[in-house]
Order: C-alpha cells, then sequence, then structure tokens
C-alpha cells in the first residue's frame, strides 16, 4: 500500500524508494488515517502554493544554523588535495533538497521538518573502553584542524552525491580519549528528541535514536572522516547538523548524522537498520556492484540533481584506501 503525495518536482516513479518498506513494520488503521490527512494538507498546501518548485533561498533558510563568529571564521578550510570526485560536483542545493533523516521525515525532504531541531549548543559525549572519556563541546572544534575533502556519497537506494565536506577524521578524536586494546567496536548514536523531531513521536515502533557501528580498524582509517561542513560552511540542519559521520566507501546509512555520543565496546553493537529490516542493512555494508539489495541492484547509481548514470565501482572507489581492511 502506497499513499505518495506526487510533487511536480518528484522524481519518476522508477527512481522512487518505495516507502512501504519503511512503513511495513506496525502499519494500522491509526497511520493509513494519518496518512490520509497528511495528503489532504499536502494537497491544499500544494495547491496553495502554485506546485512552484522551492527555490535556493527557501532551502538554504529552512535548514540554516546560526553560527558563532569564531566558529564561522573557520570556513572555509583548506582543501584536502589527495581527493577528487572524478565526476561532477552536485549542486548545493540539489544535495540540501534531497536528504534522507528519518527523525525528521521517511520521504527526502527534511529541510521542511527541521524547523524545530536545536543543533546549538551541542556536545558529544565519548564512553566505554577508552582511559579518557569525556564530553566533547561543538565549540571546541577549532582545538582540531578543520580541512575540506571532495568525498563521493552512494546511498544504497542508488543515488549518489559528489560534495565538499569539511571535518576532521574520526581517529583524531578517539586518540583524545586513549581508546583500550579491548576496544573492537565503536558505536555512533543520533540525539534523541521527540520535541523536535517529529518522526520520533510518530514512529514509536523505531529503535531510536539512529545508531551506527564500525569496526575500530573501520573507525579510525583515514578515510572516516566527522564533517562538521559542507560546501564550504556550518552544516545544514537536513544534512546532520552540528556534526555527522561521513564513511564514503559504505552505503550512506552509515554515515550517521547529528551524532550525540561516541561509545567505544568489546562487543558488535546493534544499529538501528540493521535491527529494523536485517536482511536488507548489514553491518559492513560496503558499497559492492556485485551484490544486490533485495529492492535494488547495484550495478549502477545515479547523480542527484542531473540524473546522470554511472557504473557502482567496488569500495565507492577509494579500495587504495580501505581494501586492505578486509583482505583475510
Ligand atoms: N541520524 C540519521 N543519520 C542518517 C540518516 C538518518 O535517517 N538519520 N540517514 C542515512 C542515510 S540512509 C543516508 S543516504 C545519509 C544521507 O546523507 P545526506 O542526507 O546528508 O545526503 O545519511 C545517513 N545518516
Ligand atoms: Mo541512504
Amino acid at each position: 500500500m502506497q499513499f505518495i503525495v506526487r510533487k511536480p518536482w518528484d522524481l519518476p516513479e522508477s527512481l522512487h524508494t518505495g516507502q512501504e518498506v519503511y512503513r511495513q513494520r506496525g502499519w494500522h488503521r491509526r497511520d493509513f488515517l494519518k496518512v490520509m490527512g497528511l495528503s489532504a494538507i499536502g494537497c491544499t498546501l500544494s495547491a496553495a502554493g502554485g506546485c512552484s518548485k522551492p527555490t535556493d533561498e527557501e532551502i538554504e533558510a529552512a535548514g540554516a544554523v546560526k553560527a558563532k563568529p569564531e566558529i564561522k571564521q573557520l570556513y572555509p578550510a583548506p582543501r584536502d588535495d589527495r581527493f577528487e570526485y572524478g565526476r561532477e560536483e552536485t549542486a548545493k542545493r540539489d544535495a540540501a533538497e534531497y536528504t534522507n533523516f528519518y527523525e525528521f521525515s521517511p520521504d527526502k525532504d527534511s529541510w521542511m521538518f527541521v524547523s524545530k531541531f536545536q543543533p546549538q549548543p551541542w556536545t558529544i559525549e565519548v564512553d566505554g573502553l577508552c582511559s579518557r572519556p569525556g564530553k566533547f563541546d561543538l565549540d571546541d572544534i577549532h582545538t582540531f584542524s578543520l580541512q575540506e575533502r571532495a568525498y563521493r556519497h552512494r546511498c544504497v537506494e542508488t543515488w549518489a552525491m559528489c560534495v565538499p565536506w569539511t571535518g576532521f577524521p574520526l581517529g583524531e578524536l578517539l586518540k583524545r580519549v586513549e581508546p583500550q586494546p579491548k576496544a573492537k567496536f565503536v558505536q555512533l548514536e543520533t540525539f534523541n528528541r521527540p520535541a523536535e523531531a517529529s518522526q520520533i513521536r510518530f514512529r514509536p515502533d523505531y529503535p531510536w535514536p539512529y545508531t551506527e557501528s564500525l569496526s575500530i580498524q573501520e573507525a579510525t582509517n583515514e578515510l572516516t572522516f566527522l564533517a562538521t561542513g559542507v560546501f564550504g560552511e556550518p552544516l545544514p540542519k537536513q544534512h546532520g547538523a552540528p556534526i555527522r559521520l561521513v564513511v564514503p566507501w559504505k552505503y550512506g546509512f552509515k554515515s550517521i548524522k547529528s551524532i550525540a555520543r561516541i561509545t567505544l565496546t568489546d562487543q558488535q553493537p546493534a544499529t538501528f537498520w540493521n535491527t529494523l529490516v536485517p536482511d536488507e542493512y548489514d553491518m559492513v555494508a560496503n558499497v559492492d556492484p556485485a551484490v544486490s539489495h533485495p529492492r535494488w541492484s547495484q550495478k549502477r547509481e545515479w547523480m542527484l540533481g542531473t540524473y546522470e548514470q554511472f557504473d557502482t565501482t567496488v569500495y565507492n572507489g577509494y579500495g587504495d584506501f580501505v581494501g586492505k581492511l578486509y583482505r583475510s
């Protein structure tokens, strides 16, 4: 069963993510009525708005976070020129308009639903198997040297983008807390604020907060990046303000947004998507054209904004950096 309000700027059906899978769990009458109600409101609003495509300014204003001057002056950061997309850069508005952030929306349009989200002030708690656990305040990011990296991003739904992230390696943060030798995994956790994120209220059956995990070797690989900015500015809300993970050789769901806690453990931690749909979202989730997802062949991918198509490459093209992690 599928109820999608088709906006005129929507993708063709063939490219659309089937939303039914996200609704298949716990789908009942209350959800049905809610969707019907929202569709009615959506139709009225889009009729009133003349069905126009949102402007760059509307998208920018909706996601903007007002940065303090001492933070703003860190941008843009010097580019690490080891990294190149090998493709055209995605337009900023195309990346900001089409996002996955289930705390706010299951429909890629999270920029429209982030207004209540308060990513400032913000701290990340780092705990577990480390000698110097503690709280890390986002106002102190200047103590890391920020750099810009041009990375490819690949969602398991087959859309892809090329964007420049600003940030620093996750390994740099982990070094500061001094992981103990028995730490084998890193768990990352998003905020859990139902008052600010409506889907946390509407989907009590989902395993909030959103969580992800990496092995300690993956977490400390030089590619694994904590991004605080994109396109030379602090992150807008829908991209995961004020700090999110970027693991470019893995499917996008591993790149957890708006991180509130990082825990070092000796057991493989459960994750949001793997708990919800284990046969579709595995733990390792390395980009691999040879392994199909149950609903999407992974042989090809398409770019946000241009719909240009490419063959998928193993490890999303980052095999030189990470192939060694998976050779036995
Ligand atoms: N907290 C949180 N992080 C998340 C998600 C989410 O729903 N919640 N979606 C993931 C998915 S599926 C993808 S593809 C990327 C998308 O990043 P972008 O929306 O900034 O392009 O974020 C990932 N991080
Ligand atoms: Mo994704």
